[in-house]
């Protein structure tokens, strides 16, 4: 059979690595979005993320060196003998009574029996063959890595047999449909999977079996209307060939292309990046815009200046600063009577309302929310709701921190409390002085000038000490004032500190999820993958079906455009 050159594949030692590195990062992507947008998602499609990651996950870890390839189609389509004639073996059974397969038959290619990789597909294990027991494995080394099922008929009588293939068609690696020219335009197989597979034509191939039952004109407008049929199922690049099991036709072909398929050991990654394709349009429909995450911050002043007020962090301010008054006016005072200033000891640390500190987080998530739809404003919502209790410990720190804070006593204050004791003796020394010299003169009035001296002694000490009385009080409210100021200029960034770490950086963070999640799902969206020739470029030559850089089962490269024909007539 020829084929003509069509799609260019890049070469697959090259590409290989890339292909891994880029499914990889898709299912994470996928695993992204089921874990932080399933709620963004409608059932079905959460549903159909979740089967994904878990096939693939399962899939990938069972075996990366072995391909599953199925025989699936209708009852008497010749899969069984087709089976047996690509394992060279008789296992399966061939009947003439319908439907003849009622559960998959394994045939594995190669030493390793991969067990764990059947108990996965559900084989039965009086059902699963070891090739390489069987025959000489040289010439079948080729083929090694190979687990050809086949799969009971999609179109039985039996509900079981149906179920079994849908379940099959979900897990294998390559699916090789097996039509036959009586029943190859079946609504059954068409409308029922090749239509609803259209993201998997690169690892599906049709094999129109029994083509010995037709003359070669017929064989080919039969091909050809076959291929028509596809193109209406949006299936126009997937490969087509015929085969024969009774004259041998095709059926080195589709060995061959088997042989590709494993020996590029990319079809399992093939089917997980089709099943990629296949919900890509669901979860790139659910995409939402972007949104601006300086949103959150937007709120910043605000909502602290709020919460500062929640707080109390004025009326802490405003104790303070009758504390440090107090304390300032007793220390620089005239000492008889400074002690007059009372302190009231600052203000009992009240708790902050939970209620209030709740309303302030949630106005800040909705406002940060206003134009988002589906799960996520109430997401946030709850989230806000769920830091309120940290938000307002917090607080509640920032507060007792303050309380206790000592008031900052200014190095003059000592110096104001020496002077004034300084002058207190000195007046208290001027009089003892007078009165002395008062005793020594006989009692005489007027005072001698000595005992006159003490007293104005003493007067310039009274005078000096309230004089600077009223001076240092004058700087002591002052410095009241600008203490206040302190304390309040303090205590806000802390409230800030506070509020960024317990809330905005939290709502900040899922605003980046969400746009994590839109952008996962947005990168579900079609991309040109293969650059397209220019007419610099040389259009490069497809490789052959078993060079290394082929596809697994060599789609794009069909022959293509087959004449029109009529429907072949059946002997
Ligand atoms: N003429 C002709 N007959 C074929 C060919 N392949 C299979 N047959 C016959 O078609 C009949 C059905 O073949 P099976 O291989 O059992 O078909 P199947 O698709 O496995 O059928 P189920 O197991 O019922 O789904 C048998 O009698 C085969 O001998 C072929 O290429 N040409
Ligand atoms: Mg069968």
């Amino acid at each position: 059979m020829t084929r003509a050159a069509g799609g260019v594949q890049p070469p697959v030692q090259a590409a290989a690595p890339l292909e891994a590195t880029e499914l990889a990062e898709r299912l994470d992507q996928l695993s992204l979005i089921l874990k932080e947008g399933a709620e963004q998602l409608d059932r079905r499609t959460a549903g159909a993320t979740e089967r994904l990651l878990r096939r693939a996950g399962q899939r990938l870890r069972l075996s990366g060196t072995h391909t599953v390839v199925a025989l699936a189609g209708g009852t008497g389509s010749g899969k069984s003998t087709l089976f047996n004639a690509l394992s060279g073996l008789d296992l399966s059974g061939v009947g003439v009574r319908r439907p003849t397969t009622s559960a998959p038959y394994a045939c594995v290619w190669g030493p390793d029996p991969a067990t764990e990789l059947l108990d996965w597909l559900e084989v039965p294990t009086e059902r699963r063959i070891l090739r390489e027991s069987e025959l000489d494995a040289d010439s079948e080394a080729a083929l090694h890595g190979l687990v050809l099922l086949d799969l009971p008929d999609h179109d039985s009588i039996e509900v079981s047999h149906r179920l079994e293939v849908d379940r099959l068609v979900d897990l294998v690696d390559v699916l090789v449909w097996v039509l036959d020219p009586q029943k190859y335009a079946d609504t059954a197989v068409h409308e029922f999977y090749l239509k609803r597979l259209k993201a998997y034509s690169d690892i599906m191939l049709i094999a129109l079996n029994q083509a010995d039952r037709l003359d070669p004109g017929q064989a080919q407008s039969c091909l050809a209307d076959l291929r028509r049929m596809l193109t209406d199922d949006g299936l126009g690049s997937i490969r087509t060939m015929l085969t024969s099991t009774r004259t041998g036709i095709g059926v080195p072909d589709l060995r061959a292309v088997l042989t590709t398929a494993v020996a590029s050991r990319r079809a399992t990654a093939r089917r997980i990046r089709a099943d990629l394709s296949s919900l890509a349009p669901r979860l790139v429909r659910t995409a939402l815009p972007d949104v601006d995450l300086r949103r959150v911050q937007a709120q910043e002043e605000e909502a602290v200046a709020e919460l500062a007020d929640l707080a109390g962090v004025e009326r802490i301010a405003v104790a303070a600063t009758a504390d440090y008054r107090t304390l300032g006016l007793r220390r620089v005072g005239w000492p008889p009577v400074a002690w007059r200033h009372r302190r009231e000891r600052g203000v009992p640390p009240l708790a902050v309302s939970r209620a209030d500190v709740g309303k302030v987080a949630t106005t800040v998530a909705l406002n940060a929310t206003a134009e988002l739809v589906g799960p996520w404003p109430s997401r946030l919502e709850r989230r806000a709701d769920a830091v309120t209790g940290s938000l307002a410990d917090g607080l509640d720190g920032v507060i007792h921190a303050a309380v206790q804070q000592p008031v900052a006593k200014p190095p003059w204050w000592r110096i104001a409390t020496i002077v004034q004791w300084l002058l207190l003796g000195f007046a208290v020394a001027g009089v003892a002085w007078a009165g002395r010299a008062f005793l020594a003169g006989g009692r005489q009035w007027p005072l001698s000038m000595t005992g006159l001296g003490g007293l104005v002694v003493t007067g310039v000490a009274l005078s000096l000490g309230l004089a600077l009385a009223g001076i240092f009080g004058r700087s002591v409210v002052k410095g009241a004032d600008r203490w206040q100021a302190a304390v309040e200029g303090r205590l806000r960034p802390e409230v800030a500190i506070v509020a960024g770490e317990r809330l905005f950086s939290q709502l900040t963070a899922d605003l980046a999820t969400y746009n994590s999640v839109q952008e996962a799902l947005n990168s579900f969206a079609p991309r040109a993958e293969v650059e397209p020739p220019t007419a610099e470029t040389p259009k490069r030559e497809a490789p052959a079906a078993d060079a290394p850089g082929a596809d697994p089962v060599g789609n794009g490269r069909v022959a293509a455009a087959l004449p029109r024909g009529e429907t072949a007539k059946l002997p």
